[in-house]
Formats: structure tokens, C-alpha cells, sequence
């Protein structure tokens, strides 16, 4: 499954200001529902490295509104830590709440809805300097265990966790935790749980495909993102989170013939092409 992403923010870090408002948000949302999304993930605050924390009013303020233009015509997400915004969210129509503190599952079980708890460290503001692990695929792959089987455990419906790739993590750490998806999709699934990865745009896909000696600005890491969603998709993972919604769709379509314990297609969202 594709996910987009919609930030109704003016600081995100590769489309901050674009959807700002309701309405072009809104119409950024039901782009992406025309192209295949089958989650848009809506959020009102960015979580890039640094980034200033948003009062719960105004947070709100953006969030609502847009939930409530799109959860009609495709299922939503809302992308949020903060407790008194999952709610609104949830009343406004979301159906999934995208926690990147790992810590709201007991809130999902309370509304019924779905629940993705994200491996971080810190907050936005801390985590860079944090960093430093072990062994970060066993510290991930151990705490998103633990996190899955408590969410279960209090009933949460649809359970989801994500390595929170870029978030407390270097280059090399995402690679590892890319590298080793597989086995976190193999261990997850043993607890009823699915795997969804963001690797969007990141910094690190910067950094791995420099154009000259300089690291790939934001608009020019398309073919990265799409490279390492497909690596995804054929570890199994059940949910790629992206901006580039079309060519998502495109490259999943292709590729799920082939993915092992692929998610069906749903009906109307295009022909499933035979291999042979
Ligand atoms: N990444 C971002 C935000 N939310 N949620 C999940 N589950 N997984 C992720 O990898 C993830 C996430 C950061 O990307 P983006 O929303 O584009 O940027 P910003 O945080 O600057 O708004």
C-alpha cells in the first residue's frame, strides 16, 4: 500500500508552504486519492530534524479542516504526537493514527482506529544528538516488538510499526535498518503486526546520490526514494510512506507480482499485470 504525504505546514522539510491552506491542502489530498494513494497521511506539524514544536490549537487548526475535506473519498491518517489532536482527527474522519513517538497506541485502542508507532529518540528538536547505537537493527527491531505486542495486547485493530528511518539515525543506520526490513516484516507479522517504512526524500538519500560532489537537493532524490520503496516493498513491507505518490503507485503496481505475502490491490485501483 502507498501512503501520502500531505503536511499542512510552512516548515516541512521538502514541501513546507506548498499546502498550507485548506483548500490547496485539500486538493493536494484528493490529487493523491485520483493517483493510488490508499492512505493520505495528513499532518500539522514537521518533525525534520530541529523542528520548533506547534501548539495544539494551532496544530488543530490546520489539521481538522483538511481530515474532515478528505476522509469521504479516501482513508486518512493524521500524522501527530499530541493526544488532543488524534482525537479531533479521528472525529473528523481519520482512521489510522501515525505516532512517530510510538507511545499513543493506548488512545488508538480507546477510538477503534489504527495505530503506527514509529521507533524514534527524543524529540525533533534532540534527536540528531542521539544517535548512537549498538547494534541499531536489534535495538529497532526489539523496541518495535515490544511496542506491537503491547498495542495488541490493549486491542489496538490495525497494528503498524515503522524503523523511523532518518529519525535518530544516521546514514549508515538507515542502510542497516533497510538492509535488515525483511526480518523486522518476518518478526512483526508473528505478532499480527505490519511494517511501514518512510524513506521519502530523505537526507541520507541526498548523501547517497551526490550530483557533483554536492548531495542531491530535495527535488532531485525521486529515483532514490522510488529505489529504496521497492526494496520495501519486496522485503514485504506492507505500507511505503511517500510524497511522489504517482510513480509510487506505478512502481508498486509492477512490483507486487513478485513481492512474497503482497497486499492485494484493491478493486478499481488498476490491472494486476501477469508475470509470465
Ligand atoms: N517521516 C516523517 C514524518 N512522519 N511518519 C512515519 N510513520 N514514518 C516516517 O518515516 C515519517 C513520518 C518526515 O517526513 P515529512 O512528513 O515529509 O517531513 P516533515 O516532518 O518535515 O513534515
Amino acid at each position: 500500500m502507498v501512503m501520502g504525504v500531505l503536511n499542512v505546514t510552512p516548515d516541512s522539510f521538502s514541501d513546507g508552504g506548498r499546502y498550507f491552506d485548506t483548500a490547496s491542502a485539500a486538493e493536494r489530498g484528493h490529487v493523491m486519492a485520483d493517483e493510488g494513494a490508499d492512505v493520505v497521511d495528513v499532518g500539522g506539524a514537521s518533525s525534520r530534524p530541529g523542528a520548533a514544536p506547534v501548539a495544539g490549537p494551532e496544530e488543530l487548526r490546520r489539521v481538522v479542516p483538511v481530515v474532515e475535506a478528505l476522509a469521504a473519498s479516501v482513508r486518512v491518517s493524521v500524522d501527530t504526537t499530541t493526544p488532543e489532536v488524534a482525537r479531533a482527527a479521528v472525529a473528523a474522519g481519520a482512521t489510522i493514527l501515525n505516532d512517530i513517538s510510538g507511545t499513543l497506541w493506548p488512545l488508538a485502542a480507546e477510538l477503534g482506529v489504527g495505530w503506527v508507532g514509529m521507533h524514534m529518540r527524543g524529540t525533533p528538536a534532540t534527536m540528531d544528538g542521539l544517535a548512537v547505537y549498538d547494534d541499531v537493527v536489534a535495538a529497532v527491531r526489539d523496541h518495535l516488538l515490544r511496542l506491537a505486542a503491547s498495542a495488541a495486547e490493549a486491542g489496538v485493530p490495525d497494528v503498524w510499526v515503522d524503523p523511523g528511518i532518518g529519525f535518530a539515525k544516521r546514514a549508515d543506520h538507515n542502510l542497516a535498518l533497510l538492509g535488515a526490513v525483511g526480518e523486522l516484516v518476518a518478526a512483526s507479522a508473528a505478532l499480527g503486526a505490519r511494517v511501514l517504512v518512510g524513506t521519502s526524500r530523505k537526507r541520507f538519500l541526498g548523501g547517497l546520490t551526490p550530483v557533483g560532489d554536492q548531495p542531491a537537493p530535495v527535488s532531485d532524490r525521486l529515483e532514490a526514494s522510488l529505489a529504496t520503496a521497492v526494496w520495501c516493498m519486496q522485503a514485504g513491507v506492507g505500507m511505503v510512506r511517500v510524497h511522489d505518490v504517482a510513480e509510487s503507485v506505478r512502481a508498486a503496481r509492477l512490483v507486487g507480482p513478485w513481492t512474497p505475502g503482497r497486499v492485494e490491490v484493491p478493486a478499481g485501483r488498476g490491472e494486476r499485470t501477469e508475470v509470465a
